[in-house]
C-alpha cells in the first residue's frame, strides 16, 4: 500500500501527540491479577480505580512494511511494593522486534522469552532500547513522575497478552528500601 509521508508532533512531558488517532487509557480493574499483591489490588479498588497508563497511537496499515507508532505514559504509583506498569506483552507475529525511546522520567523495561530468559534495562529520557524479535516486553514506572516512552514497531506486529496474563514476568519489581529491586516471581511457569 502506497502512503503518503507524513510527520507528528510529541510533547515529550505529557506524551501527548498530534495528530493521534487512539487514546488507550488502562485502569487497575483492566490489569486484575497481573500485580502480585492480590490484597493491595483489592484494598485500592474498594475505594477507586486509578489509571495506570494511558497509550496514544497512531491508526497505521497493520501490514508488513509499515511502522506502528505509539506514545505511552505510566502515572507514578504502586499495588503494595510493586510499582505501575504496563500489562506487558510478545508480539503476535513473534518475530518482530521493537525499539523504545524513553522521553520523561524514569523506568525500567523488563524483557523475557517463552523459555525464561529474562533481561531488563534502566530507560531514561534520551535512552533508547531495541527488544529483538520473541522477547516479551513491559515497562515499570520507577519514579515519582509519569514515565513517557515512544516505541516504534512493525505493522503487522500485533500483540499476544494472554501468555502473560496467565503467568506474569519471570521477575517483578518492588520498591524495597526506597529502591527498584527485582524479586523472582513465584507465579511465573514455562
Ligand atoms: C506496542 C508497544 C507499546 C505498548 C504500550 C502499552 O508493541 O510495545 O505501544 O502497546 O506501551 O503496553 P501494553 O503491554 O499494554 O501493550
Ligand atoms: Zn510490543
Amino acid at each position: 500500500m502506497l502512503m503518503k509521508p507524513l510527520q507528528m508532533h510529541i510533547n515529550f512531558k505529557t506524551g501527548e501527540f498530534n495528530p493521534n488517532d487512539r487514546t488507550n487509557i488502562r485502569k487497575l480493574s483492566d490489569m486484575k491479577g497481573m500485580f502480585s499483591d492480590s490484597r493491595a489490588e483489592q484494598q485500592i479498588l474498594a475505594k477507586e480505580d486509578p489509571i495506570i497508563y494511558s497509550f496514544r497511537e497512531r491508526v497505521l496499515p497493520e501490514e508488513s512494511g509499515h511502522l506502528q507508532l505509539a506514545v505511552t505514559s505510566i502515572n507514578p504509583g504502586r499495588i503494595g511494593q510493586e510499582y505501575f506498569m504496563t500489562k506487558g506483552h510478545y508480539h503476535q507475529r513473534p518475530d518482530t522486534s521493537e525499539v523504545y525511546l524513553g522521553l520523561e522520567g524514569e523506568g525500567w523495561l523488563l524483557m523475557q522469552t517463552e523459555k525464561g530468559d529474562f533481561a531488563s534495562l534502566i530507560i531514561n529520557p534520551g535512552v533508547l532500547a531495541y527488544i529483538p524479535a520473541y522477547w516479551g516486553h513491559r515497562m515499570v514506572n520507577t519514579g515519582s513522575t509519569p514515565f513517557v516512552f515512544f516505541a516504534v514497531y512493525p505493522g503487522d506486529a500485533g500483540h499476544n497478552y494472554g501468555d502473560i496474563e496467565r503467568t506474569g514476568f519471570v521477575r517483578i519489581l518492588v520498591e524495597q528500601d526506597g529502591r527498584p529491586s527485582l524479586l523472582n516471581n513465584p507465579r511465573w511457569k514455562k
